[in-house]
């Protein structure tokens, strides 16, 4: 048996060690949910075998006069559709370093599609209606997702260890509107912890918050 001993430790450590879920809730500092904030968790020494995937829609409808969903979280290499659901036509521009595009003026029920290639935050733009704003987060992690409603955000399956956890929101008070800490996860259970952020008034009638 001593010959098996140390081959036994290698594999004790090489051996996928999967904790439960992290469970983060975002709060404004009087401790108000907020919504629309991205999680995003870097396992230390993880590396993303194939292409990410989301469960969602990659899809970011112009609506009502306003983007559909206010805040959209897709993988590098993701394309996003721009369908134009209003009876007026729009003009959808984004100026962000992530991705400049603009998609000229189209009409109702008609569709764009726009490839998201780099990682970053992505604003979004209407030449036509000044108050209409959206954003998107490109990311480059498995391990992402927004907030909902009570501003709860629950990341499954991650690799035990140490990681980076990551929150942006688009009206963050810091730079580049998010914040990282470091966090452990254990090898068994979940985490559960809540991010206080300080957030700015919204530039624009929608906060999203
Ligand atoms: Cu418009």
């Amino acid at each position: 048996m001593r010959l098996f001993a140390p081959l036994l430790a290698v594999l004790l450590i090489a051996a996928p060690a999967w904790a439960g879920d992290l469970a983060v809730t975002v709060v404004t500092v009087a401790g108000k949910p907020v919504p629309n904030a991205v999680v995003m968790v870097r396992p230390a020494g993880f590396v993303a075998r194939g292409p990410i995937r989301f469960p969602w829609a990659y899809r970011m409808a112009q609506k009502n006069m306003q983007f559909d969903p206010f805040v959209l979280v897709v993988p590098v290499g993701a394309e996003v559709a721009f369908p134009n659901l209003d009876e007026v036509r729009h003009h959808v521009y984004s100026f962000s370093p992530a991705k400049t595009f603009e998609l000229k003026l189209y009409s109702r029920d008609e569709t764009r599609v726009v490839r998201f290639d780099k990682p970053g935050v992505v604003g979004l733009g209407c030449n036509i209606h000044d108050d209409m704003t959206a954003f998107i987060r490109v990311v480059d992690t498995p391990f992402a997702m927004k907030t909902g409603a009570r501003g709860e955000a629950v990341i499954r399956d991650l690799p035990a260890g140490a990681a980076t956890l990551t929150i942006w929101h688009p009206y963050m008070k810091t730079r580049g509107g998010e914040i990282s800490r470091p966090v452990s996860l254990p090898a068994q259970g979940s985490v559960s912890l809540q991010a206080p952020v300080e957030l700015r008034t919204p530039p624009l009638r929608r906060g999203g918050y």
